[in-house]
């Protein structure tokens, strides 16, 4: 893994950068996740035989923990696991085989010192994935789908993706209307956060996520792409971590189309994803959800210089911000550049049952 200068800064007070239009402040990790002084990377596992874009590859137990390792070995800061495919039509599938599909692949990265998060709607799979060591819900649904998710997430203390979403993949594509996409998904992304705050969410756990072609069509995710700073501050004083998820989506594919207009397979796609982690992680990004590491790792480290640069590099202003909205704004220096798997080790420990416990206070408490 390599080290980032500038690593670990929590409570700098620096001067007031402000940055330009559609550049956001980045808020630090939520406490027991890892934290960089740049944008995060997280390695997909999707353990289903039908994902859109890597769907079979490491659908049985040992591929899917193998191909965890390597996501970590390889530079992902987390390692995101899944069991139920989120592709337009997909059939779904039950609570129990979700569940047969990522507890035994969480239980193991997390016990060889991953961060790890589960890719889940849904409570039932949510609650044994944390106790198997996962350390954050990623919900595509913020809640919608299983109105007991935000409840679980608020006893179990985990920080939690709320992500914008407007219904299952069946019907997701009809609802790709809008009159001004970045004003409504905000709008609505606004009232996800009210309302798993009413059920006892802590804000300062909260990730928002635009949901990048989740009811949206390719003008929608560029839209929302370049206007990551109304997102990251649609809180008002408090400012988010944004996570995007724009690997191997559609949109890149049709961008990338042949001369005939047939659209570029989804791993030929993965040099354009590395683009926009650098653009989104340039903008502000908190965290950058990807099939393949390697060069997304190198590009977060080149958008941070770019920042730096550019008197873009915020890392006083999301703390000040946390604090600023009553979230909490100690992030452990000791869980700086927690990532590769010597890294992961310890940040699995403040990802895990015993981090949790610690959780509100620091990721170093946790830890
Ligand atoms: N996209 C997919 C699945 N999970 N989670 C978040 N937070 N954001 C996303 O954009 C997202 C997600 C669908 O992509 P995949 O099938 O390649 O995993």
């Amino acid at each position: 893994m390599a080290s980032d200068a500038g690593a670990g800064v929590e409570g700098s007070a620096g001067p007031d950068r402000s940055a330009g239009p559609g550049y956001a402040q980045r808020a630090p990790s939520p406490p027991g996740l890892p934290s960089a002084a740049r944008c995060l990377v997280m390695g997909v596992v999707n353990v289903t035989p039908d994902s859109f874009s890597d769907g079979g590859s490491w659908f049985g137990p040992d591929a899917a923990i193998a191909r965890g390792l390597e996501l970590a070995a390889q530079g992902a800061d987390i390692v995101d696991v899944g069991g139920e495919s989120t592709r337009p039509g997909a059939q779904r599938v039950s609570v129990d085989e979700e569940l047969r599909r990522v507890g035994p692949v969480i239980r193991a990265l997390a016990a060889a010192g991953v961060p790890v998060s589960v890719d889940t709607m849904w409570a039932e799979v949510a609650q044994p994935a944390l106790e198997a060591g996962a350390g954050l819900v990623n919900d595509v649904s913020g809640g919608l789908a299983d109105p007991q998710m935000p409840r679980l997430v608020a006893q179990a203390g985990v920080p939690y993706v709320v992500m914008h979403w407007r219904g299952h993949s069946h019907q997701m594509q009809d609802r790709a209307v809008y009159g001004d996409v970045v004003g409504e998904v905000c709008d609505e992304l606004r009232r996800r956060v009210d309302a798993v705050v009413a059920e006892g969410v802590d804000p300062g756990l909260i990730i928002l996520d635009p949901g990048l072609g989740f009811a949206k069509l390719a003008e929608h995710n560029w839209a929302l792409l370049t206007h990551l700073d109304q997102i990251a501050s649609l809180g008002g004083g408090h400012v988010f971590p944004v996570l995007i998820g724009a690997s191997r989506k559609r949109f890149l594919g049709r961008l990338l189309a042949a001369p005939d207009g047939s659209p570029r397979p989804f791993a030929g796609s993965d040099d354009a994803t590395v683009a926009v982690t650098a653009l989104a992680a340039a903008a502000g990004a908190w965290c950058a959800r990807v099939h393949e590491v390697p060069a997304n790792a190198d590009a977060v480290r080149v958008a941070e210089a770019w920042r730096e640069a550019a008197g873009q590099a915020d890392s006083a202003a999301g703390a000040g911000a946390a604090a600023g909205a009553g979230a909490p704004s100690a992030r452990g220096a000791g869980a700086a550049e927690g990532a590769g798997a010597a890294g992961g080790a310890g940040a699995a420990g403040r990802a895990g049952p015993a981090g949790r416990a610690g959780a509100a206070g620091s990721a170093g408490e946790g830890g």
